[in-house]
Parts: C-alpha cells; sequence; structure tokens
C-alpha cells in the first residue's frame, strides 16, 4: 500500500477531527525527526497510522488482545489505552507494515516504557504538542522539545500522570516505567 492508499483508508477509520489531530501529528513528527536526527519518512508513517483503532468499539479491541495474545494486564487499565497495541497490530496486518520500529512507535505511542528508541519518543512527543492539542502545560512540553527530546517527553509523561491521579484513575505500569526511566 503506498502513502496516498494509506491515508485514505485511515481517513475513513476516524471522524474529521481525529483525523486533523493525526496530520498534526505527522507534520510534528517530521519537524521532531529532522530535529533529532531521525528517520522523517518512518516518523511520519508511524503517526499516520498511530490513532488507527482509536474509534473501534471497545469489544473489537478486547477481541484482538485476547486472540492475538497481546499483553492481557492492558485489559485490567483503562480502555484508552488499547487503541495503541490495537493499532499496531492493524499496521501489520491490515496495511503491511513490516518495520518493527514503526510498529513499536505505534504500539507505546499512548503509554511509553522503558527504553523508547528514538522513533518512539518522537511520536509519543509528537502526540503530545501537534499544534491542535490544547492542555495545562503543553507550552512547556513545546518549549522543551525546540532542544530536548528527553525533557520534553517527561513532562508529557508527567501531565498525564497527574491527569489520571486527579481523576482517580489507574496508572499502567509502562508509563510508570517510562517516567523514571527518562530520569534516570
Ligand atoms: O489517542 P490520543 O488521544 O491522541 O492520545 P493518547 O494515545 O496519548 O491517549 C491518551 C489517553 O490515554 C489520555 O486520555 C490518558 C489515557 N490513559 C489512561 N491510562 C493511561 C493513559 N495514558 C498513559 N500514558 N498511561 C496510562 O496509564
Ligand atoms: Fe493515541
Ligand atoms: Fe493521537
Amino acid at each position: 500500500m503506498n502513502r496516498e492508499q494509506m491515508i485514505e483508508k485511515v481517513k475513513a477509520e476516524m471522524p474529521e477531527r481525529r483525523w486533523l489531530h493525526t496530520q498534526g501529528v505527522m507534520e510534528t513528527a517530521v519537524l521532531l525527526a529532522e530535529r533529532f536526527g531521525e528517520d522523517p519518512v518512518r516518523a511520519e508513517l508511524a503517526a499516520i497510522l498511530h490513532d488507527v483503532a482509536k474509534y473501534w468499539p471497545t469489544e473489537r479491541m478486547q477481541q484482538v488482545i485476547r486472540e492475538q495474545s497481546l499483553p492481557a494486564e492492558l485489559l485490567f487499565y483503562d480502555k484508552e489505552l488499547w487503541h495503541a497495541p490495537v493499532g499496531a497490530w492493524v499496521a501489520e496486518h491490515e496495511y503491511g507494515v513490516t518495520d518493527a520500529e514503526v510498529l513499536d512507535a505505534i504500539r507505546y505511542h499512548t503509554s511509553g516504557r522503558r527504553g523508547m528508541s528514538k522513533l518512539e519518543k518522537i511520536v509519543c512527543l509528537a502526540d503530545y504538542m501537534e499544534p491542535g492539542r490544547d492542555f495545562p502545560g503543553v507550552d512547556t512540553i513545546r518549549d522543551l522539545s525546540g532542544q530536548f527530546l528527553d525533557k520534553a517527553l517527561l513532562a508529557g509523561f508527567n501531565s498525564t500522570i497527574f491527569f489520571l491521579l486527579e481523576k482517580g484513575k489507574r496508572i499502567f505500569p509502562l508509563t510508570v516505567e517510562a517516567r523514571n526511566g527518562l530520569l534516570e
């Protein structure tokens, strides 16, 4: 599947506003890749597909998690986390993506994890700071991203963890590990 075909198929999976967000992540991921010495083509590919499963019904995501042996632990945490590993599965099996690092960038774009690759960090950070994002602290993340990939991403995880604490929600262990890893 070429880039244009992929874009058409992804657009059909989501409402207009999510496609606008995806375009913001694509542009931002390309900029960050150029800034921090990563391949912009792979960064854009991961960005195109990162939220491909975002609008799947809960049951369909659960089914893929169970049947494809994705980490069952996910099912005990917020279902907002599920579209990332499910999206990586979709990217591989419905879009023919074979680049394992691109698939990991999709898989870990929500939770993060310890020892993220540069590509994973870029996609995760682009998702936090694309131009359409507006949450407390996003400007600090954008400022830091001018020079510091890890510091900007750390600020992103901090904001998510604050948000989850305020809502009284569980925190997925990979997010805690991702944050600890960035502090080491
Ligand atoms: O898919 P997007 O909305 O573009 O952004 P995302 O993939 O980063 O999803 C963020 C949502 O996931 C946000 O509402 C917080 C929620 N979430 C729930 N539990 C966790 C979590 N995010 C992280 N990083 N860790 C969690 O444990
Ligand atoms: Fe997402
Ligand atoms: Fe996103």
